[in-house]
């Protein structure tokens, strides 16, 4: 049995879990902490970051990675096209919404999500860095009516996880929408993956998170 390690909030955890799902395999899932982790979380994943698996073979971090062990040790649920080439191209779109999309938004996060401040220098370079990067990803990414063609992929888990933190982040630190001031009008895309039993698991289970998390801080 393999056991997900981490917390709902994370975008990378749910990323994962929506593979799991997608392929139809059991799992269980263990919190872990924000803060204060016991030191088998940094036995498993050495940043402290989550997600990270526990598998009968040993455990394993960073998300993409577990993503592909799942792809290889469970090919019989393709979320791979079989052609080496087209494969490739679902991992060229995954890199950019993770690497050139995600990696740089999430400097926005602590301000846009956590109540923390973000420098205006932070904020300059970072708008610099996605007025590049957006059209970049608008480039390769196909919306036909998934995100890298005809089938749900990897990389519509990585969209799904990114592209509605895009578009927060940006909305609350630029007071736009930089998603759609570059032309990519994700909510019907968004919307359709909504409709899939994985996304709607991930999605009821973070807010049975965020609810009980509220509750506990109301106390
Ligand atoms: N490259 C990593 C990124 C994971 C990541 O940044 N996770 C965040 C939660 S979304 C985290 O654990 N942050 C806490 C920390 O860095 O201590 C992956 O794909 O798994």
């Amino acid at each position: 049995m393999i056991t997900l390690c981490g917390f709902s909030l994370s975008n990378y955890y749910n990323k994962v879990k929506i593979v799991l799902l997608e392929k139809q395999l059991p799992f269980e899932e263990e919190v872990v902490p924000f803060t204060a982790k016991p030191a088998s979380v940094y036995a498993a994943s050495p940043l402290g970051k989550v997600p990270f698996v526990r598998t009968p073979q040993g455990t394993m971090c960073e998300s993409q990675v577990i993503c592909e062990w799942l792809e290889a040790s469970h090919p019989e649920t393709p979320l791979l096209p079989k052609d080496p080439f087209e494969a490739a191209k679902v991992r060229e779109l995954t890199t950019f919404i993770e690497l050139h999309l995600e990696l740089v938004v999430r400097e926005l996060y602590a301000e846009a999500f956590f109540g923390g401040q973000v420098s205006d220098e932070t904020k300059a370079r970072v708008r610099k860095l996605l007025d590049k990067n957006i059209p970049a990803f608008k480039q390769l990414a196909r919306f036909a009516p998934f995100v890298a063609g005809a089938q749900f992929t990897l990389a519509d888990a990585a969209a799904w996880a990114t592209l509605p933190l895009l578009t927060m982040a940006t909305k609350t630190i630029y007071g736009e929408d930089l998603l759609a001031a570059h032309g990519i009008d994700a909510k019907p895309y968004l919307k359709m993956l909504g409709e899939r039993p994985s996304v709607q698991r991930v999605v009821a289970d973070r807010k049975r998170d965020q609810e009980a998390a509220k509750a506990a801080a109301a106390r």
